[in-house]
Parts: C-alpha cells; sequence; structure tokens
C-alpha cells in the first residue's frame, strides 16, 4: 500500500474503491502514477474484485492532471520514464477487465479528465465551481493523440476539435450535456451512487461485458501501443524545447498569482 492512495475491496461485492490521496491537489507525478499502476494491476489479478470506483480523497479536486514539475525543468531521460508511466496507467485502466467508475468528487483538468474519461462510466458532483476537460492548449501545450482518441470515443469528433483547440474547461452541467460525463448528483452522493450504479454493470455476464469493452475499445489501445517508443521521443523533444519550457513557467506562475 502507499500513504497516496486508500484501496478497500469489499469482498463480499467484489467493489473496489480506490481514493487519491496526494496532497494538495491529486496531480499526477511519477511516483503517484506508478502507484496507480501498482493497485490496479493488483486488483485487476484478484479474482474476487469485478470492479473499481476511482474517487479522490482530497477537497474540491479530483486531480489537478499531470503534476507540471515533472515536465518543468527536468533531464529528458527523467521526462520519458514519466511520459512512459502516463502511457501505462492509461492502458492498464482502459483495458481494464473490471468494471471501471469515475465518481468525480471534484475538478477534473487535463490528466484528471484523461483519467476519468478511460473508466466505463462517470459520475460528478453537481457542484458548479468544479471543471473538467483538455486544458492543454490554455498551456501551450498539445494533448497527443490518444489523449485525443479517448475525447473522441467519448464525446464525438465535432466536439473534441472544438473543446480540443479551445482547451475547453466544462462546468458540471455542460459536460453532462456533450457526455462528458454522464450523470449529475450532488456531492455527497458521488461514491454511493457509484456503488449503486456498479450493481447495474454487474448484472451482466463479466465474459460477455469484458469482450464488448475490448472490441470498442482494442483499435485506440492498439494504435497507442504500435506508436508507444514514438510518442515518448515526440513528448520529450516538444516539452524540452525552451519556448514549451517558458510556456509552462508562465502558468506555473498565474496558478499561484490567481491564489495570491
Ligand atoms: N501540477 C503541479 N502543481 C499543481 C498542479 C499541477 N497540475 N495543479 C495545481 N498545482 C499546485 C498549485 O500551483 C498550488 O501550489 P502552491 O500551493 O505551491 O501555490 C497547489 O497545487 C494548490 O493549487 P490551487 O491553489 O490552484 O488549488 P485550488 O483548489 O484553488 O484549484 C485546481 C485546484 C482547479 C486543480 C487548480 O489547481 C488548477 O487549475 N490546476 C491546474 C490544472 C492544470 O491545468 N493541469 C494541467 C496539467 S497538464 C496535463 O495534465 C496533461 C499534459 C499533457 C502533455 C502533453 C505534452 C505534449
Amino acid at each position: 500500500t502507499s500513504p497516496r492512495l486508500q484501496v478497500d475491496l469489499d469482498q463480499g461485492t467484489g467493489v473496489a474503491v480506490m481514493r487519491l490521496q496526494n496532497p494538495p491537489v491529486n496531480s499526477l507525478s511519477l511516483e503517484f502514477i506508478t502507484d496507480i499502476c501498482i493497485n490496479v494491476e493488483k486488483l485487476e489479478m484478484d479474482k474476487s474484485c469485478r470492479g473499481l470506483i476511482i474517487t479522490s480523497n482530497q477537497p474540491k479536486v479530483f486531480s489537478a492532471g499531470l503534476d507540471i514539475l515533472e515536465m518543468y525543468g527536468k533531464s529528458p531521460e527523467r521526462c520519458g520514464e514519466f511520459w512512459r508511466a502516463v502511457q501505462e496507467m492509461w492502458l492498464k485502466v482502459y483495458s481494464s477487465n473490471m468494471a471501471v467508475i469515475a465518481a468525480i468528487n471534484g475538478s477534473s483538468p487535463a490528466g484528471g479528465c484523461l483519467l476519468s474519461m478511460t473508466c466505463d462510466y462517470r459520475i460528478m458532483a453537481d457542484n458548479p465551481r468544479y471543471s473538467i476537460g483538455l486544458n492543454e492548449t490554455q498551456l501551450g501545450i498539445v494533448a497527443p493523440f490518444w489523449f485525443k482518441d479517448t475525447m473522441v470515443n467519448t464525446v464525438g469528433f465535432r466536439t473534441t476539435e472544438v473543446a480540443l483547440q479551445l482547451g475547453l474547461l466544462y462546468n458540471p452541467s455542460d459536460a453532462l450535456k456533450i457526455g462528458l460525463v454522464d450523470q449529475l448528483v450532488p456531492e455527497d452522493q458521488v461514491l454511493a451512487t457509484a456503488t449503486k450504479t456498479m450493481t447495474k454493470w454487474f448484472a451482466i455476464p463479466d465474459h460477455a461485458r469484458q469482450i464488448t469493452k475490448s472490441m470498442m475499445r482494442k483499435p485506440t489501445i492498439d494504435k497507442m501501443t504500435s506508436n508507444r517508443e514514438a510518442d515518448i521521443k515526440n513528448f520529450v523533444s516538444f516539452i524540452t524545447k525552451d519556448s514549451i519550457q517558458k510556456s509552462l513557467r508562465m502558468y506555473l506562475e498565474m496558478l499561484k498569482k490567481r491564489k495570491a
């Protein structure tokens, strides 16, 4: 176990709840992503676990996305290692045999939105102060093709085309309208609703649901795995550019200023 994750598997129901707790905002550092991968893998191998709910133990935030400090001022080698871990997390969750539900109890920008979209179903707190979306362009960076593919698979091409270019963050009701999330519930009912919803997914024979899930996702997964090394190379050369480093620095400064 890790201090950054609380994982509880109910042997009776077969539902595991994974709570993200990497203060303050569950940003996805290399270490945190590695913890998530190890724990998803463990549950995947556990025959008694049929479903996974991912939620946050931090107030107001599901996940702030990738840890910007992992992409700022780091060596190319370290950037490559980080990116391989990001890919691995996506692969593990997107191809999971478990039914995976995101219980989004806070804001979920960029990598947080990606993690949510890799789940099978999304339930979000109906708090208008929360937002979700792939806002990469706002940081002056570009969501890679498999982020794009995952969003296209979730909300369709045209919505993705506009959302990605403008780096749109949606409030919960707009996210529901475009299908980025599947259901809104009062904040204190997000986890309970996820647990209840899981029974609907468990009512279907696992093998039939799993083969169907794989049929839907395999082309996207195969495309990513066959371009994996090129994608790492591409990320490292992009992110280490002076102009991109400058954009990230300005964004970090903006985050700090906004707070003051
Ligand atoms: N990484 C690192 N630090 C972060 C991040 C992050 N993603 N997000 C917030 N922090 C830091 C803040 O700077 C702040 O630090 P400090 O306390 O030292 O000032 C602290 O966490 C708390 O943040 P806030 O005060 O802003 O907390 P709030 O509760 O007010 O807001 C939010 C929470 C809404 C999550 C807000 O922090 C936010 O909007 N964060 C930025 C989110 C974001 O834009 N993430 C994008 C990351 S990039 C990504 O995920 C995909 C990259 C794909 C790469 C492709 C390249 C080719």
